[in-house]
């Protein structure tokens, strides 16, 4: 008996439509039956089939007389119209322009042709991409009578981050330990096969499987000591169409005691990772590159040496350009011991301030990765302004389903709409395909080194991820990247049906609760834009000054009579990092959103919103409101109890009867501290203590 379940891939029984029960068998060439993603391809065609229709399908190498599923690559497979658009002609493009041969890569066709189904790709990922909306639609007993579908991805990378250290513990994990690490020893097992077909399910392509704060063991894993397991997962991987990543230590040549130095201009250094590089990549086939998170948080990084990142993420790409490897190199860079009383320096600006001039000195395979807003995966954060600050470097675009502060998987909240939002900001970089969408995609500049990385919500629990809904943001997260255009609801629905079948209730129900789940957090949590008001280092539950006196610059700046940090061109310029027209809107508090207010503007507590409230009543409506959302998610879920099965419906009920108190506490916290601190009553006289 497996110790995990199959979570959106249940295949459960399910009605068989007549052109359905005509397919009797899958026919794929024989040199295709060779390819490792194909016989994934075919293996899942055949449990999809045993599970939905309680039938086996046999694999021929040609077509006979009766209706098959039919499997094929053509590199021509997509419509034109599926190409990534041309380059904008007013940017330049970033490295060599081989966008429109790139784009076809991983595409697909389904069709319906005299009762057979094709599924054709454009290469093995397409297939078997095709297959799995296949079997989606089988699941969701969709007519296939007319299937027509032609699909490219949008963002060429589509990447999980995850933060598993060696000893199986996982930073920011709530959802159980690590399956890829147990003890210092490298894990291969169902469970990774199991992982990878999730992944590849919902089109992810690329996995790094360690934290990107690579310490003790983990420096060791481009040692001989790790080599084979990591290639027996790697290759797992492979086969679904993932490429194995892996986080890097910076200063790995000193730490593994080899060399006293790691500046990454030193020539010894270089040799060495280059000699580093041909041992690993030799080692692991499957091998796409490395993450990095350098000089940040107490990671090493090329500022030891008074070098910068460009200087750091060149040396490393060079060393694995020959193996076509990509360096993935993280912005999440500031200082982390400032001083509170200090008011000039501001976390946010860092990101920004250390990367922007060196926009065009990296080499074509090194990705910027960059968190969507610039302190750090808050309920509310403005967009990054590297996103339309850069023009002439890969970027990808980071965002946390592992919700370390929104919920940690015990709160139900759903992200797609956050992320929708995100990819949505127009960045004014240029006059059209400027959004973050448009950017991270390739359309903007035309590069392909680029795309969307989520770190990672998924740990050994039986159900991956803890609360039963938080997989809707690993689905989700797929599914997005590959479709952004995909409304989240539409995803929501989706998911909801793979996971727990068509019964109306059930989807009408669970797509309100997670619709609505994002705006209840945020409602109930701190408000407008400020953020968190947590407790320290592991981040759950209220604390409103809680990190207020301490050196990660995150403060919130409340006395008595206003709140927020000044931003704006008067304090310290956060505000005019973005493109003029955003930089406007942002930088007066007349034009600012509400929902940014205070991450960008210290205002008076009555200073009134453009909502026509105060600061200080929406404070105490938002938290009273807030929880009257989670006290309806409450009671509507409890309506499923003879719709759900016991063990998923418990599972659920546990962590909604908890969200329900600790929301209360949220909001009585907050209301409590801005009442004692401003002594103005709420204008409803509510309850506050
Ligand atoms: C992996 C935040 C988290 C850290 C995380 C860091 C990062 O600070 O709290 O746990 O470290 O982000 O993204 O590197």
């Amino acid at each position: 008996m497996n110790n995990f379940e199959a979570a959106w891939l249940r295949y459960e029984k399910t009605k068989e439509s007549e052109s359905v029960a005509k397919l009797s068998g899958i026919v794929c060439d024989k040199k295709l039956q060779g390819n490792q993603i194909v016989q994934s391809a075919i293996r899942e065609l055949q449990e999809g089939f045993r599970g939905l229709f309680g039938r086996e399908l046999a694999v021929a190498e040609s077509c006979c007389e009766n209706r098959s599923i039919i499997l094929s690559v053509d590199p021509l497979c997509p419509a034109e119209s599926l190409q990534t658009a041309e380059v904008s002609p007013k940017t330049e493009p970033i490295g060599n322009s081989q966008t429109k041969k790139e784009s076809r890569k991983e595409s697909y066709r389904l069709s319906m042709q005299n009762g057979n189904v094709h599924i054709t790709g454009s290469d093995a990922n397409g297939l078997l991409y095709g297959t799995f909306s296949f079997l989606r639609k089988l699941t969701l007993q969709e007519d296939i009578q007319n299937l027509q579908e032609e699909k490219a991805p949008v963002m060429p990378l589509r990447m999980l981050n995850h933060w598993d250290n060696m000893d199986g513990s996982i930073e920011r994990g709530y959802s159980g330990d690590s399956f890829f690490f147990v003890k210092n020893e490298v894990v291969v097992d169902e469970r990774t096969r199991m992982y990878a077909r999730l992944a590849a399910s919902v089109g992810i392509n690329a996995v790094v499987i360690n934290n990107v704060n690579v310490k003790e063991m983990a420096t060791y894993m481009i040692t001989e000591k790790y080599f084979g397991k990591l290639d027996d997962m790697a290759e797992i991987f492979g086969e679904y169409g993932i490429k194995f990543y892996m986080s890097l230590n910076y200063a790995a040549p000193v730490e593994l005691g080899e060399l006293d130095t790691a500046d990454p201009l030193d020539e010894n250094v270089s040799n060495w990772w280059h000699e580093k590089m041909h041992e690993v990549f030799s080692r692991i086939q499957n091998l796409g590159g490395f993450l990095i998170k350098a000089d940040s948080e107490g990671r090493p990084g090329p500022f030891t040496y008074g070098r910068t990142h460009a200087d750091g993420a060149n040396m490393l790409a060079d060393a694995v350009a020959p193996y076509g490897g990509k360096i993935i190199w993280r912005c999440f860079v500031y200082n982390c011991k400032q001083d509170w009383r200090d008011l000039k320096t501001d976390r946010a600006r860092s990101g920004y301030d250390n990367f922007i001039h060196l926009d065009g000195q990296f080499a074509e395979n090194v990705i910027l990765q960059v968190k969507n807003g610039p302190m750090d995966f808050q309920v509310r954060e403005p967009v990054h302004p590297l996103f339309g600050g850069m023009t002439k470097t890969n970027e990808m675009l980071e965002v946390q389903i592992a919700q370390e502060y929104t919920g940690q998987q015990r709160h139900v909240c759903y992200l797609i709409p956050m992320f929708k939002e995100i990819l949505k900001f127009k960045t004014y970089v240029n006059q059209d395909a400027d959004t973050v969408c448009d950017i991270v995609s390739g359309k903007t500049f035309g590069q392909t080194n680029c795309g969307m990385a989520a770190v990672a919500n998924t740990g050994n629990d039986e159900n991956w991820t803890g609360h039963d809904l938080a997989a809707a943001n690993f689905y989700g997260f797929g599914r997005l990247s590959f479709e952004p255009d995909l409304s989240a609801e539409e995803i929501a629905k989706e998911w909801i049906a793979m996971t727990f079948g068509q019964d109306e209730k059930v989807m009408q129900v669970l797509s309100k609760i997670l619709m609505n789940s994002w705006p209840a957090y945020e409602n109930y949590n701190a408000p407008l834009g400020i953020g968190w008001m947590v407790n320290p280092s592991y981040h759950y539950g209220p604390n409103v000054d809680g990190y207020e006196y301490d050196r990660w610059g995150t403060y919130h700046r409340a006395d008595h009579l206003g709140i927020g940090v000044d931003r704006s061109h008067h304090g310290t310029g956060y505000a005019t990092l973005y493109h003029e027209e955003n930089a406007a809107i942002y930088d007066d508090p007349a034009k600012c959103p509400d929902e940014l207010l205070l991450f960008f503007h210290h205002m008076p507590y009555t200073h009134v919103l453009r909502s026509g409230k105060t600061i200080i009543q929406h404070i105490y409506d938002t938290h009273f409101k807030g929880v009257e959302m989670v006290d309806e998610m409450v009671e509507d879920f409890l309506t499923l109890e003879d719709k759900l099965d016991a063990k998923r419906f418990n599972r659920m009920k546990e962590r909604f009867f908890h969200q329900k108190e600790h929301a209360r506490e949220w909001r009585d916290q907050i209301n409590s501290y801005f009442y004692r601190k401003t002594g103005i009553p709420d204008e409803k006289g509510r309850e506050i203590f």
